[in-house]
């Protein structure tokens, strides 16, 4: 049967707590849901967009226009409902991956949630429980980050992701090292720096770092691999891996060591199986990024982060780390020390609180056949 509706819920969500990159400090996180209904099925999707065009060029507006005048069309008129044949018909249109995946996401759901099955049984997936991380912001003071990530690790969450910047770098690792020597400790400069800033990039070698993340610019692959050769600790790309293209790009010019995997910056599951697939043939390590996703988004990225490459712990955290009242009940917990289980209902295995996406709703459409 084909898709015979499609709903997409612009919504803005408030964070517990500022989130501050070297891209900025923001208070809330306004993104797309989409429902895509088969008979009496529902598959749901989260387009990660972006309320500014920081992070990448797309945002939540640009991602809208993109689903209802391009890729919702698409869907209807051709009858689409593999996500395999959504993937390649909406590949004719460049760019905009997040719009993209948020489609695709919302079908593959839908496949499982139609074959009663947990979806990391349909990806093939190799593990129950994946390693839990935390990505922290950049705080007022560096006394108030080490306080923050005292928490955390109270908590249980096995592995500290700090954000740096130029002015927030080598001394909030210095801080952070010393007070927890033993940590998981990786840093995140989200492009931040440039050539010129390779002596203070190759200072944080001295801090026994699993990996410095997205040190230049997204399309910078031939200077991340200058770094590369000059650092100890190894390079990971988030930004700059677009595609499969330039996973394998990266690799074979030596820019990075580790990839970042995320679903709606690489286009959709389809494309993001490729990068994954190639990077285990060449024993290069990935590990499942996050882009501050509600309960929904989130249990996609808990799915994902159980195929076998997945080597490093993910930046997937608890609901509360996120939000007060997480867009999903039950909401997602630590299931042990540092670990989160994946649901194993049909599909994504949560449950969406309608009332409390309506109230979070900021505008809403439905396509109709
Ligand atoms: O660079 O990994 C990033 C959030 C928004 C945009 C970019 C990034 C992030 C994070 C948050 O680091 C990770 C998470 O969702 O827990
Ligand atoms: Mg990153």
């Amino acid at each position: 049967m084909p898709i015979d509706r499609i709903e997409i819920d612009l919504v803005k969500l408030p964070y517990v707590h500022f989130f501050e990159t070297s891209l900025g400090r923001s208070f809330d996180r306004m993104f797309s849901l989409i429902r895509v209904f088969e008979g009496g099925v529902v598959g749901w999707g989260e387009c990660v967009a972006e309320e500014a065009p920081l992070y990448s060029g797309e945002t939540a507006e640009t991602a809208w226009h993109l689903m209802k005048d391009f890729l919702v069309p698409l869907v209807l008129r051709k009858g689409l409902v593999e996500p395999q044949d959504y993937a390649r018909e909406a590949a004719v249109f460049r760019g905009n991956p997040m719009a993209k995946a948020g489609i695709e996401l919302a079908l593959w759901d839908l496949k499982a949630k139609k074959a009663g099955l947990p979806l990391h049984r349909i990806y093939g997936g190799v593990r129950e429980e994946i390693d839990a991380g935390v990505s922290c912001g950049i705080e007022d003071s560096v006394p108030e980050l080490v306080e923050a990530i005292g928490r955390y690790l109270d908590q249980g969450y096995k592995r500290i992701k700090i954000k740096i910047k130029p002015g927030w770098d080598v001394a909030a690792c210095a801080a952070v090292r010393g007070a927890f020597p033993d940590i998981m400790l990786q840093a995140d400069a989200n492009g931040a720096y440039g050539l010129s800033d390779m002596a203070t990039l190759k200072a944080l070698d001295a801090y026994d770092l699993l990996m410095v993340e997205q040190p230049f610019a997204p399309p910078d692959l031939w200077d991340h691999a200058k770094l590369q050769r000059e650092m100890k600790t190894a390079l990971c790309l988030d930004e700059s891996v677009e595609s499969f293209d330039t996973a394998r790009a990266a690799l074979e010019m030596g820019s990075c060591r580790i990839i970042n995997i995320k679903v709606g910056r690489v286009g959709g599951v389809v494309e993001m199986r490729r990068i994954h697939d190639f990077c285990e043939s060449r024993s290069v390590p990935v590990w499942c990024g996050g882009m501050l996703e509600s309960g929904i988004g989130r249990a996609h990225n808990l799915h994902i982060a159980t195929l076998p490459d997945f080597k490093y712990p993910n930046d997937l955290s608890a609901s509360r780390r996120y939000y007060a009242e997480d867009l999903i009940d039950p909401s997602i917990e630590l299931s042990g020390p540092g670990t989160i289980r994946v649901p194993d209902g049909p599909g994504i295995g949560v449950n969406p609180v309608e009332s409390r996406i309506a109230k979070a709703s900021l505008k809403k459409e439905v396509f109709k056949k």
